[in-house]
């Protein structure tokens, strides 16, 4: 079994040889325990009365689970989101794969609960399959609780970032993205993966930000997800990162 590289948020040029040579990597550590805590609170709370994912014949929604809870507009619901969003090495991270002017996709609370199966295998960056370009994507996904082989962490290909449209991946070449809160996969659009299925009978809760380069259009619109008056709270750089210019849809930063 493969097994992905951990790693810290300092050390900048691992993460990179990393994700270059496995599409993705584990840095631990990405968050402090106290904003880690706080997030999952407020994230908690803000998921206790969705319903679980409806059980559906349609491929579209069986792909987000069946025994999952999703949330979008993610600064809706905790003051500590933004500093995620902006966090300095998924900054990096995406300016180094991206080019300098990057905005958010999407964000994602993904909540994994008890008897979730193992999601269907995917690339990110098939949102936009027609597109024939490369890095078209930046992930990350930030462990709200400790994610392990039995709760549902993320099940990563190695190497697969780099493997021809439709070679389909064996299970000695899965790798289970472990790792304690506060922790975060970072990982290529084009790194195969999905979320793994919980035997526990406790939900895992990760924090997903995908962050693309300004000229491709978001999945998200996040104009529409968050309130004009919390959208007009915010910085000019994190409204940049959410697409919002009262302006209009702003293509220079
Ligand atoms: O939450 C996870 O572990 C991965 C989820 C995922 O890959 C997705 O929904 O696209």
């Amino acid at each position: 079994m493969p097994d992905l590289l951990h790693t810290t948020a300092n050390d900048f040029a691992s993460i990179i040889a990393a994700i270059d040579r496995d599409g993705g990597v584990i840095v631990d550590d990405y968050l402090d325990l106290p904003t880690t805590a706080a997030l999952l609170e407020d994230y908690s709370r803000a998921i206790a009365d969705e319903p679980w994912c409806n059980a559906s014949d349609r491929e579209d929604e069986v792909f987000f689970g069946l025994k999952s809870k999703r949330l979008h507009g993610i600064l809706n619901h905790s003051a500590h989101a933004e500093a995620c969003l902006l966090h300095p090495v998924a900054s990096a991270l995406a300016r180094h794969y991206l080019g300098k002017r990057i905005i958010l996709s999407t964000s994602e609370l993904i909540a994994i609960g008890p008897q979730e199966v193992r999601q269907a295998f995917h690339r990110d960056e098939d949102s936009w399959r027609h597109a024939e370009r490369n890095n078209l994507l930046v992930s990350v996904n930030i462990a709200l609780t400790d994610f392990t082989r039995d709760n549902g962490a993320t099940v990563v290909v190695p190497g697969s970032h780099t493997w021809e449209v439709g070679r389909e991946p064996h299970d000695d070449e899965l790798a289970c993205a472990e790792m304690s809160a506060g922790s975060a996969l970072l990982y290529s659009g084009r790194v195969i993966h999905g979320g793994g299925a919980n035997q526990t009978d406790h939900t895992r809760i990760g924090l997903y930000f995908g962050y693309i380069p300004t000229w491709l259009r978001p999945i998200e619109n996040c104009a529409i997800t968050h309130p004009r008056e919390l959208l007009e709270s915010l910085g000019p750089t994190t409204q940049r990162m959410l697409g919002y210019s009262t302006a209009g849809f702003e293509v220079v930063l």
